[in-house]
């Protein structure tokens, strides 16, 4: 079975990790968001995309989620005694991400190509693309302005109420070159448990058209988000936070949606909305839990 992924943060890797378990490098595309991209110290981070290469080349931080395992905080701290800004937390290790990738971007090199160099590097057999070569920016509208994604998520700890979000540069980003045509090859695609407002939204908007099924693994579960801000934002949005409400979210391109077995109530509200569902256990706290969701979930893609 040929399977696209779209994914961001951490969520979206444990799915992509536990798809990459059961489908070859020729099954499996991963398409990541680089809406989170950013600036600092010089250096350009792209936090998703380095989330999803960590996981699945078994490097990443277990308990974060996001950067290296076994780091050490050497230069953060050391910058830190200087007075330099240290609320964005690099790692020793991954600051080398963040060099050799500044580096080469300079250069001129796509994105693309740094990250396809870098998962042969760590030993990562599966395609794993950013959504574009072209840079695009999350911006979130807030009661105190409108901020930078990584001021607003991280610096701020998601602490202004959002307004809203824009996506900076969406209009001229094109999706990068061989997404459209995975997608093309592909039985199906899979929105993995990641933050539909940040993290999936941007990937729709550049990849603009998807003609085959739709899966999307609900990232909210009984009303609360496993990890991050999408409950948060739903409320303050005005949308009660639930998982009903992320199937609505993608109402129009879904065939099928799953459900964590705490929302089984929801599966008629699901299926009035033309979408079949899918109820299991969709929590990934254990690395052995991501293998079982992945294959309860090309189950159910077998089954539409
Ligand atoms: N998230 C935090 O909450 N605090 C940090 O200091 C932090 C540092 C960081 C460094 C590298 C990286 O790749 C990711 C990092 N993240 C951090 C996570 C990241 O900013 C967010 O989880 C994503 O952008 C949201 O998907």
């Amino acid at each position: 079975m040929k399977i696209v992924a779209l994914a961001g943060g951490v969520g979206g890797a444990k799915m992509a990790h536990g798809l990459a378990e059961h489908l070859s490098s020729k099954e499996l595309t991963i398409i990541v968001n680089t809406g989170d991209d950013f600036e600092h110290l010089g250096l350009s981070i792209s936090p998703d995309l380095d989330t999803v290469c960590y996981t699945l080349a078994g490097l990443a931080n277990f308990e974060t989620g996001w950067g290296r395992a076994n780091e050490t905080w050497n230069t953060i701290s050391n910058l830190e005694k200087l007075g330099g800004p240290n609320w964005f937390r690099l790692g020793d290790q991954d600051i080398a991400t963040h060099l050799e990738r500044t580096r080469r971007l300079k250069e001129g090199q796509p994105l693309s190509r740094i990250t396809k160099d870098f998962c042969k590097a760590w030993g990562i057999h599966h395609m794993i693309l950013p959504m574009s070569d072209t840079p695009v920016r999350t911006m979130v509208n807030t009661d105190e302005g409108e901020l930078a994604f990584q001021e607003y998520f991280v610096h701020r700890r998601c602490e202004p109420k959002v307004k809203g979000f824009r996506f900076d540069g969406i209009d001229s980003a094109r999706p990068v070159v061989g997404a459209i045509d995975a997608i093309d090859k592909a039985d199906a695609v899979v929105i993995c448990p990641s933050n539909p407002w940040v993290s999936i939204d941007p990937i729709l908007k550049v990849i603009k058209k998807i003609s085959k099924p739709v899966i999307a693994i609900s990232p909210i579960i009984g009303g609360k988000t496993v990890k991050g801000p999408a409950a948060k934002m739903y409320e303050e949005l005005g949308i009660e936070p639930s998982a009903l409400a992320v199937a609505e979210h993608y109402r129009h391109l879904l065939t099928g949606y799953v459900l964590d077995q705490v929302d089984s109530e929801l599966q008629e509200s699901v299926n009035r909305l033309h979408i079949k569902p899918f109820v299991t256990d969709t929590l990934m706290n254990h690395l052995t839990d991501r293998a079982r969701l992945a294959n309860d979930v090309l189950h159910f893609i077998g089954s539409l």
